[in-house]
Parts: structure tokens; sequence; C-alpha cells
């Protein structure tokens, strides 16, 4: 079984309501088991134009799937959430991203792994922290060091 976390976002429509109803339906993924799941934090929006605050959370996730199956899954769940994937960075009701999965490094084009941008955003490292807080990267990297460089947002514990 591979170790994986996963960022949950949602900006539209109820976002606690959306980020628990995503949780129910991830401890529904076949050959996985949901473990836990972090605080749920209201971060301010990072992206083009006026958008609502987000809520945000990271969870953690067993599995027997390949990175890509676990996308794929992912991205059903985010489609029955009423997902629309219009503008880059623009509100949505359901974001999920794999951060980790493993120790892997995965460079393909519909799968980064760790996820690219995670290291600037602070809704995602530090609710990884509060489940993890000793974590390293593949790189070598500590979270601890990343949370030290990565830029203050907006960000309050729900
Ligand atoms: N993809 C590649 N790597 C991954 C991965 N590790 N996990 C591909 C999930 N998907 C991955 O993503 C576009 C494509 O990325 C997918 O088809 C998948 O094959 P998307 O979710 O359709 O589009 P997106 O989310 O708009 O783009 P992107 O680049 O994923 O955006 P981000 O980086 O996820 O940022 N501000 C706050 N405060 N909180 C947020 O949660 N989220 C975003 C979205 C912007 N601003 C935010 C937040
Ligand atoms: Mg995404």
């Amino acid at each position: 079984m591979a170790r994986v976390f996963i960022g949950l976002g949602s900006n539209l429509a109820e976002p606690q309501k959306q980020l628990r109803s995503a949780l129910e339906a991830m401890g529904k993924i076949p050959d996985s088991c949901l473990l836990r799941c972090s605080s749920f934090y209201r971060s301010a929006p990072i992206g083009p134009g006026e958008q609502p605050d987000y809520v945000n959370a990271v969870a953690e996730l067993e599995t027997a799937l390949s990175p890509i199956d676990l996308l794929d899954r992912l991205q059903s769940i985010e489609a029955t959430h009423g997902r629309e994937r219009s503008v880059r960075w623009g509100a949505r009701t359901l974001d999920l991203d794999i951060l980790l999965f493993d120790e892997r490094q995965i460079e393909e084009v519909r799968l980064q792994v760790p996820h690219p941008r995670m290291a600037e955003r602070n809704f995602v490292l530090l609710p990884l922290a509060e489940l993890e807080p000793q974590l390293l990267l593949p790189s070598g990297e500590s979270l601890h060091q990343l949370l030290q460089n990565c830029p203050h947002n907006r960000l309050d514990k729900i």
C-alpha cells in the first residue's frame, strides 16, 4: 500500500459541505483506505480576479491503486461535485490534488508529484504539518524548511 496525501480545496457552493462530501466519497475509493484529515482552514484566494475565500484541508489515504488510477478516481469525484474546468486557478466547487505519493517523483503530462506548487502554498503546508510535522519530501527537504520559506498568505483554522 502506498501512503498518499491529498489536498482538498473549494471556494464555491458551501465549501465546507463540498469538503465533507468529498471526504465521504474518498472513503469509498476501491483498494484504498482514508486514514485521516486535517482541520479545515479558511484561506485567501491565490489566482486571477475577485474570488471568494477558499476552504482547504489535507487528507491521508492508503492505496493499492497506481497514481494514475487514483487521479482518475479523484477527478471523477471532482466531476460529481459539479467541477467545471474553465479558468485555470479560477473559482471551483472542488479541487483534489495529489500532493505526495509515497516517496515517488512523477513527471507525466497528466500528473506531477510532488505537486509542483505545494511549496509556495501555506494552505497546503500547514494542514500537512498538522498531520505529519516531521515529514520529509522525496527531495530530502523537510516540511519545516518549506514552511519557513513559504509566503504568509492569510490562513485561519476553522
Ligand atoms: N495534474 C498534474 N499533477 C497533478 C497532481 N499532483 N494532482 C493535472 C492532481 N492533478 C494534477 O488541474 C489541471 C490538471 O492538472 C489535471 O487535469 C491533472 O491532470 P485542474 O484541477 O483541472 O485545474 P486547476 O486546479 O485549475 O489547475 P491547477 O494548476 O491544478 O491549479 P492548482 O495548482 O490546483 O491551484 N487559493 C487558495 N487559497 N486555495 C486553493 O486551494 N487552489 C488553486 C488551484 C488556486 N488558488 C487557490 C487554491
Ligand atoms: Mg487541481
